[in-house]
């Protein structure tokens, strides 16, 4: 692992995911889980930084026309009463442009850092994520952000098929269930490592130096 083969990928840390008003605390869910990474993905990100890794940030969103929203992701979100698309008090959820939408300032992008705008709960399904990262000859991925089971889970397993080396950092994760994380964690380890690595940010600093 060198920083020109090695990228840090930081998943939708949007305020949808964990701010008041956004999308997750709208259905509910405590957003002091989702807020958990924060620090330690912070720490990660400085550290890569420092050491010239490349990084990628990724965010939920649809066009504000839902050109490119499914019916069965709108009608499916309306039943928690949390709309894609529909009107929050962080702005229409996971709509481009609006509040809810943006990037936390807390590990907001720095100029040079690509953002991938995703419609799909993974980051490789209708985006260039793949191009990006081949053309960088990346071939490690370091995983972290928001949700474990659902937005980190479907873009690791996807890297992991494309041949990219995975390692989900345990801490730099959550989910809206705190079972589901641990199960999420859990499922990556099982078959010697089926979808990768799991590792911690404690123990990733200190590897790398
Ligand atoms: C979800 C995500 N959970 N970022 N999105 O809807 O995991």
């Amino acid at each position: 692992m060198s920083p020109a083969d090695t990228a840090l990928i930081i998943i939708d840390m949007q305020t949808d995911f964990c701010g008041k008003g956004g999308y997750v605390d709208s259905m509910g869910y405590d957003i002091a889980e989702t807020q958990r990474p924060i620090a330690p993905i912070a720490a990660v990100l400085a550290a890569m930084r420092a050491g010239g890794y490349h990084i990628i940030h990724t965010r939920e969103g649809h066009r504000s026309d839902l050109s490119d929203l499914p019916a069965n992701k709108r009608w499916r979100s309306r039943q928690i009463g949390a709309g894609i698309g529909d009107p929050g008090p962080c702005g229409r959820i996971l709509i481009r442009g609006e509040p809810g939408w943006e990037i936390i300032p807390e590990l907001a992008p720095i100029a040079g850092e690509p953002i991938i705008d995703k419609p799909g709960k993974g980051s490789f399904y209708a985006t260039d994520l793949e191009l990006l990262l081949r053309v960088r000859g990346v071939r490690n991925l370091i995983l972290t952000g928001i949700t474990t089971d659902v937005c980190v889970h479907t873009t690791m397993r996807d890297a992991n098929d494309r041949g990219f080396e995975c390692l989900l950092l345990e801490d730099c994760c959550a989910a809206t269930d705190r079972g589901n994380h641990d199960h999420a964690v859990k499922m990556i380890k099982m078959q010697g490592g089926v979808f990768g690595s799991v590792s911690n940010s404690a123990d990733f600093l200190a590897g790398l130096g």
